[in-house]
């Protein structure tokens, strides 16, 4: 067992790092994937992750990141569920000395000194992209937008909003006539299409965004149950990316994605370890990229298989 420790030059190998990783749950295809490429990222790199899945709630976040404080990790994920209400926890972190990494939403205030980095995707700039796509997608005629928020509190659903309404906004014929919470889940997406679909009446919308594709994924589902054609009838832009949307893309039943990486736990396993040996300390932000897939790209095959073998 000794030996096995040792490098070549008799001098005592690192042993791999102890993780605590605070997940938010499984709500989305794209957070199950996340977990998952947790899990294979630990292996890589010969590092320990434990879970704890906080089922969407911040007080379940809040008691397993102190069992982590307590257990002695060497390190920290946090997925905040939303936005406000870590300042404590934090602090409590930063006082055992165990640093914390954010991954894949923000904290507000964005107080920097409690977390060592955050590897995430520039999410206003997501909404972005989902706004210059429609904004090219409609052309010169009016188009009615319903749109389907993410998380309430959650940086996310703020920034994917603000993204996409700056964007849309410097076209006259887009207009969001609705826009409520589907929780980032199928079912509520589908939930609140209906009652779009009952309140405003199908033939009145132009066009869907949904703050991620498993809530467009419910919204299709309730269109074609009223008999509406979304794909053709009814523009569709979400984000993530994830498996179902680009079958949904080769079915013509959705028409765009913005694209962000499962892959947060890679780069945050990677700026942990150079951390804890060297000293090395990261940038605050390790941003991940957001690239669009429509529904007219030849490559969807390629990329739902790539995306199969990748955890989801
Ligand atoms: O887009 C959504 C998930 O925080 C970036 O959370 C993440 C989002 C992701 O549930 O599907």
């Amino acid at each position: 067992a000794i030996a096995a420790t040792l490098c070549a030059g008799g001098v005592a190998r690192a042993e791999g790092l102890t993780v605590g990783f605070s997940q938010i749950g499984s709500e989305s295809g794209w957070r199950a994937a996340e977990t998952t490429v947790t899990r294979q990222e630990a292996k890589k790199n010969g590092d320990t992750v434990k879970i704890a899945d906080a089922q969407q709630k911040q007080e379940n976040q809040i008691k397993a990141i102190r069992s982590f404080i307590a257990q002695g990790v060497d390190g920290i994920f946090l997925a905040p569920v939303v936005a406000t209400g870590w300042t404590q926890v934090l602090t409590e972190a930063k006082d055992a000395k165990i640093p914390v990494i954010l991954l894949d939403r923000d904290i507000d205030p964005a107080d920097k000194a409690l977390y060592l980095t955050a590897v995430t995707s520039d999410s206003v700039h997501e909404g972005q992209v989902a706004g210059d796509w429609l904004v090219k997608a409609v052309g010169s005629k009016p188009c009615n937008v319903v749109e389907i928020e993410g998380t309430v509190g959650a940086s996310v659903a703020a920034n994917r909003k603000k993204g996409f309404d700056d964007a849309v906004a410097k076209d006259p014929n887009i207009k969001i006539i609705r826009s409520e919470t589907g929780d980032f889940t199928r079912s509520q997406g589908k939930q609140v299409m209906e009652s779009f679909i009952k309140s405003v009446g199908g033939k009145n919308i132009c066009a869907v965004y949904a703050h991620n594709d498993d809530m467009m994924i419910g919204a299709i589902q309730a269109m074609k149950e009223a008999g509406l054609k979304p794909g053709q009838d009814i523009l569709t832009v979400s984000v993530d990316s994830v498996p179902d949307m680009f079958k949904a893309m080769m079915a013509h039943e959705a028409n765009a994605t913005v694209e962000l990486t499962p892959d947060m736990a890679g780069p945050a396993f990677q700026a942990l370890n150079a951390y804890k040996k060297s000293g090395t300390v990261p940038p605050k932000w390790i941003e991940t990229k957001s690239t669009l897939h429509t529904s007219q790209d030849s490559d969807l095959q390629q990329i739902y298989d790539e995306k199969k073998n990748l955890g989801y």
